[in-house]
């Protein structure tokens, strides 16, 4: 069995809402699309990186710029097929996590429809379905974002994660738990801060927040754990754990008691099954992030979600959430007790919809041996 052909797509989709973070607003998201072709079957993988380097340094461009320049030629020219091979031959580039992260989903996908078995079953994992919650951006106003939180509490979401910057926290947060008392809340800062607003974050320890996700910088480990010493909230770190090594390194210095694990940002499934049997061992829950990905990326994050540690609702939600047009058929939809169930077919389990991808498409490139 060898990759025949491998399909880069850039694609855009209009979101249903904005989605604003502390690094501004979009309307809509850019990302890339893989495509990986043998014997007739296609895996398909996403490229999470952005059309700006916001949170991180990566790139619609810089991503296609690494696929199409040394990824894809390794793989055809060291005739890989297997990701765990593609793995240790992309470790030879530096960065560029994302790039190589949706290459090496292609290839999982690809060899799991090989196999005839879901991606879940192909990673052991251990559900069939996974607790998730919907993470919500900030709004214009606080009772605009009191009616969204009660809009998809609602649609039977059992855990809202809220995003934070100064000037949007302490006082949304106080009128969040004032309407809603009992829901299960944490919060997403994408790295706003700094050490000198510690006392203004150790306000947040009254709310009863699960986490208080990545308050300060990705490369500042040292910091989060000078805050975390002081918080009882326990500190979530997303954009700083790149590896199971900055993992373990966050752990040894106590910079968090918990992990978000996102295959885009660490790299690939291989590096985020070390992270996650590294927490495990270590008795630290993970859960699964999102980055507002399309039912591809989407599914390839459900399979992940369903290993044993992801112990913590994970950032995945509905299709209709995301996208007015979600790019597989059927849409993921919320089930029972705020969980969404893992697909049961081959691969990834859904089936993406080529014209839809092709509508969305601004640019496609084919690569062949
Ligand atoms: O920090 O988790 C984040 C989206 C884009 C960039 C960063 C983040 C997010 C989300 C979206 O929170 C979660 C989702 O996909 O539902
Ligand atoms: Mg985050």
């Amino acid at each position: 069995m060898k990759v025949e052909r491998i399909d880069l797509a850039l694609l855009y989709l209009p979101y249903v809402h904005h989605f604003e973070t502390s690094f501004g607003r979009e309307e809509g998201r850019t990302f890339l699309l893989v495509k990986v072709f043998s014997e007739g079957l296609c895996g398909y993988g996403e490229v999470v990186a952005s059309a700006a380097p916001l949170y991180s340094y990566e790139t619609t461009s810089t991503a296609w710029l690494i696929l199409s320049e040394f990824l894809i030629p390794t793989v055809f020219k060291k005739n890989i097929i297997r990701p765990e091979d593609f793995y240790w031959e992309a470790r030879r580039y530096r960065g560029h996590l994302m790039a190589k992260a949706g290459l090496e989903l292609a290839l999982w996908d690809l060899q799991a429809k090989k196999a005839g078995v879901s991606l879940s079953r192909f990673y052991g994992g251990t559900r069939d379905e996974v607790a998730v919650g919907v993470s919500l951006g900030i709004e214009d106003s606080i009772p605009e974002l009191l009616r969204r939180i009660e809009h998809f509490l609602g649609e039977g979401y059992k855990r809202i994660k809220l995003k934070i910057k100064p000037g949007w926290d302490i006082e949304v947060i106080k009128e969040v738990r004032k309407q809603f008392p009992d829901i299960a809340l944490q919060v997403d800062a994408n790295g706003a801060y700094s050490l000198k607003d510690k006392e203004a974050l150790k306000m947040l320890d009254e709310f009863n927040l699960l986490m208080l996700e990545q308050p300060f910088p990705p490369y500042d480990l040292w910091d989060h754990s000078r805050l975390q010493r002081e918080m009882k909230t326990p500190l979530c770190l997303d954009e700083s754990i790149i590896s199971e090594d900055t993992a373990r390194q966050a752990l040894e210095m106590k910079s968090c008691q918990v992990i978000n694990i996102k295959v885009g940002r660490v790299g690939g499934m291989v590096e985020a099954r070390k992270i996650h049997d590294h927490c495990r061992r270590e008795g630290i829950p993970v859960w699964c992030g999102g980055m507002l990905e399309s039912g591809i990326g989407r599914a390839h994050n459900l399979h992940i979600a369903s290993l044993p540690n992801f112990k913590l609702p994970s950032d995945l939600s509905a299709s209709k959430r995301y996208y007015k047009e979600d790019l597989i058929d059927p849409p993921i939809e919320l089930g029972k007790d705020g969980k969404i169930a893992v697909p049961t077919g081959p691969g990834i389990g859904v089936n993406p919809q080529e014209d839809r991808i092709k509508r969305a498409t601004m640019r496609e490139e084919t690569f062949t041996p």
